[in-house]
């Protein structure tokens, strides 16, 4: 079973009411996914407000999820800065944890080159012994890999793979085709199926957190080329996505609903603002409807 396929969670980062990092929901939580059915982690990642975190408070959620997961499940850690050496200096320390690969966003803010950011990608890999995933997200970090960057960064052995947060599934194909042998993971929850049709080696998602089962629900039926299925779970997902985007702030609203199952998430770091009373009330009354749906679906 290779360890970089299926579904894995960009996990959260919860906080008490001082608004630290609250460690006993984060293990909570990993124990939980993993109840789920999770196959792995992607932590402090957009999803876990990486850029909302200090540098101390980063690797000690990652230290977290380390010593809940026990090894279990596949970890992958999120290091990317925008300064080369704060990001050398987590991947290091990723290291330490035994993580199972690290990933980075490209260097973001100012307009770096496309040899300054391939410079970045190169001293970052060879800092350490681990295999690396590219972040491409275009659309918050303004820049894109392309098939040519690939072709360049292949120099570097531990380069394994790109987490795929774009809806251009022409370039997805197209990077699976000149190098089946790197792993693709599809980046927007809602788009997953049409990722997967077009090579993706399953995604990483900050839904995920919520909706495993149904997220399952699309890979396994899609391997067993059961589409219609496969299309129904997608439905599910994107019904509960279409209200959680209207809230204006989709990671607000996963801890919303994490808050229904128990763990106390608290809301997302300032300047987010907090959900509504209102926004609250239609989480809770989707969240109901889908998991009526998904008892159902499992029944048919
Ligand atoms: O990690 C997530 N990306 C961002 C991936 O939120 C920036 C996705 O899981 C989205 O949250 C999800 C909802 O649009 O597709």
């Amino acid at each position: 079973m290779n360890k970089f396929k299926g579904a894995f969670a960009a996990l959260l980062t919860p906080y008490d009411s001082l608004g630290n990092i609250n460690h006993r929901v984060l293990k909570e939580q990993v124990r939980w996914l993993i109840g789920q059915g999770i196959d792995g982690f992607y932590v402090c990642g957009s999803t876990g407000e990486a850029f909302l975190l200090s540098p101390d408070e980063r690797k000690a959620e990652l230290e977290s999820v380390c010593e809940a997961n026990n090894g279990e499940k596949t970890v992958i850690a999120h290091v990317g800065e925008i300064a080369t050496e704060h990001a050398v200096e987590l991947a290091r320390h990723a290291e330490r944890l035994n993580v199972d690969a690290i990933s980075s966003i490209s260097p973001f803010y100012y307009k770096f080159s496309k040899e300054e950011i391939m410079t970045y990608y190169g001293e970052l890999m060879e800092s350490v012994d681990l295999p690396f995933f590219i972040y491409n997200f275009p659309k918050l970090s303004g820049f894109s890999i392309t098939l040519d960057i690939l072709e360049e960064m292949r120099k570097y052995t531990q380069l394994a793979g790109v987490k795929f947060t774009d809806s251009d599934f022409y370039l997805l194909e197209r990077m699976k085709r000149a190098y089946p042998e790197l792993c693709v993971w599809n980046g927007y929850d809602e788009m997953l199926l049409c990722g997967l049709s077009m090579g993706a080696d399953g995604g990483v998602g900050s839904t995920y957190n919520v909706l495993c089962p149904a997220i399952k629900g699309i890979l396994s039926n899609f391997e067993k080329g059961n589409m219609q299925k496969a299309q129904e779970y997608q439905h599910l997902v994107n019904d509960m996505i279409t209200v959680m985007s209207k809230c204006g702030n989709v990671f607000s609203a996963i801890k919303t609903i994490l808050t229904f199952e128990g763990m106390d998430f608290g809301g997302c770091r300032k300047p987010f603002h907090a959900l509504s009373q209102e926004d609250v009330e239609n989480i809770e009354h989707a969240y109901n409807v889908y998991l009526k749906s998904l008892e159902k679906m499992k029944t048919s």
